[in-house]
């Protein structure tokens, strides 16, 4: 198996080590300097730079939340120039707000850099055609494993989403190698094929799906593989590290995390405090190198634990384990990241409708619903069936628009949902993994 990288992937771990301690030094001394955020920060935690003298001293510099960069938006805490800046790519947000992240040229190449060792490691490399089936836009998984797969010399069919029985034509006709996609969209795309007389197994040339953005189970793996005679590895990522970045190895035992790009912590949530390897808490982590957005001590929200063993592989790089959900109430449906809250700012601003609301998520086939029903105001309850479908368009445009996923609607009269006295259950997840 080809190692895109063998000087830097399988270092020895203790040169890691003192490699990413560089890193991290540098890091806050440069933020320390020219990060009012991070200099306030700081300050507040009561820890200066000088303070930093081993990699286990970060435990002393203060966390970053997501909500840091909606407080922010778009660019206020961003530590490179405008023009500096080549790509924004923009990700939901908690608010109905979204974040913005943006990346200089070096950005760019580093995290191009963390996919071509990624899809080398799923054993992928030149010969493999490659076909894109993520989003393509703010998105960051579409134009991210484009330019990860054309660097390790991969041909690329950029399908980006949608037309599905197009793509499987596609995938046909140029002989598709390698497929990334959410593991739900893969899901769908077998049963389509089946629906054409067409079998991935025996029809196409797929060997290998990368695929993530979303949770899914080792039985959905086993069952990905079995159905469709393929390997499927699992890639992580979010928008914050730049977006899709690590994968796993050909022993599918845990993802890679590349040391010197990113400092992986887990994390109790509750506490704060740092868990040693194996223990499950809150990935949180410190992105070593990035120049327009770099983060130190970020809490990601997803649950998992690190493995520092050396891989069988040969990486030396630590590992972390399947991700098992989140420690906040996000929702993702069909990749993209969607919080209640979003919904509810999204209906506080249709004066037809009241703020009692409930999603339903469920999986049709292979794909992930999300129905709102949410509460007429009395002047709005009407027995006309035109004015009834007029507010439930407006609705769902707005839900669209601002979820940027689309949203069955359903218009209940008032006082028809349940009322709560504690934390409202605004959330019913029908879907098993
Ligand atoms: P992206 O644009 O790559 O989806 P986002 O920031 O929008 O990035 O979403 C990142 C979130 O998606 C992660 O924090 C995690 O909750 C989820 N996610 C991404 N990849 C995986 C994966 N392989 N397994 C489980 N969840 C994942
Ligand atoms: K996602
Ligand atoms: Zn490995």
């Amino acid at each position: 198996m080809k190692i895109w990288d063998p000087r830097i992937e399988e270092m020895p771990a203790a040169d890691l080590k003192k490699l990413q301690y560089r890193h991290l030094k540098t890091l806050v001394y440069r933020l320390y300097s020219f990060s009012e955020f991070y200099h306030r920060r700081m300050d507040e935690q009561k820890v200066h730079p000088d303070d930093i003298r081993s990699l286990a001293d970060i435990t002393k510099l203060p966390f970053m939340y997501k909500s840091d960069l909606r407080d922010n938006y778009p660019n206020r805490i961003f530590t490179a120039p405008q023009e500096e800046l080549v790509r924004y790519h923009v990700s939901s947000g908690t608010t109905g707000k979204p974040t913005v992240v943006g990346y200089t040229q070096k950005d760019l190449d580093i995290w191009t850099t963390s996919l071509a060792r990624a899809l080398t490691a799923a054993g992928l490399g030149r010969g493999d055609i490659m076909q894109v089936s993520y989003g393509y836009g703010l998105f960051t998984g579409g134009l991210g494993l484009h330019y990860g797969a054309e660097k390790i010399g991969a041909t690329v069919v950029p399908t980006s989403v949608g037309n599905t029985e197009r793509q499987i034509e596609l995938m046909q006709d140029l002989s598709v190698t390698a497929i990334a996609c959410t593991p739900s969209y893969m899901v769908h795309l077998g049963e389509t094929a089946e629906k054409m007389g067409i079998s991935i197994k025996n029809d196409t040339n797929l060997k290998t799906a990368v695929l993530g953005a979303e949770p899914w189970s080792e039985t959905m793996r086993q069952r990905i593989q079995e159905q469709m005679g393929i390997s499927a590895y699992n890639i992580y990522g979010t928008s914050e590290l730049s977006g899709p970045m690590f994968t796993e190895c050909a022993e599918q035992n845990g993802i890679h995390i590349w040391g010197d790009i990113a400092y992986t912590e887990i994390i109790d949530p509750e506490t704060g405090e740092q868990l040693p390897p194996g223990e499950k808490g809150e990935l949180v982590m410190t992105i070593l190198q990035k120049e327009a957005l770099p983060m130190i001590r970020f809490r990601i929200g997803d649950i998992t634990s690190l493995d520092e063993s050396v891989c069988p592989c040969g990486r030396t790089h630590p590992r972390i384990e399947r991700i098992q959900g989140r420690v906040d109430d996000m929702l993702i449906i069909r990749g993209i990241n969607v919080f209640p809250s979003q919904v509810e700012h999204a209906l506080l601003g249709i004066p037809e409708v009241s703020g009692h609301f409930q999603i339903i998520v469920d999986r049709k086939g292979a794909l992930d619903t999300m129905l709102v029903q949410v509460e007429l105001n009395p002047d709005s309850f009407s027995d006309k069936v035109s004015d009834i479908m007029d507010i439930r368009n407006k609705v769902s445009h707005l839900l669209k628009n601002q979820l940027n996923v689309a949203a069955g609607v359903e218009l209940v009269a008032p006082g028809a949902l349940p009322r709560f006295e504690g934390k409202a259950k605004r959330v019913t997840d029908r879907r098993v993994m």
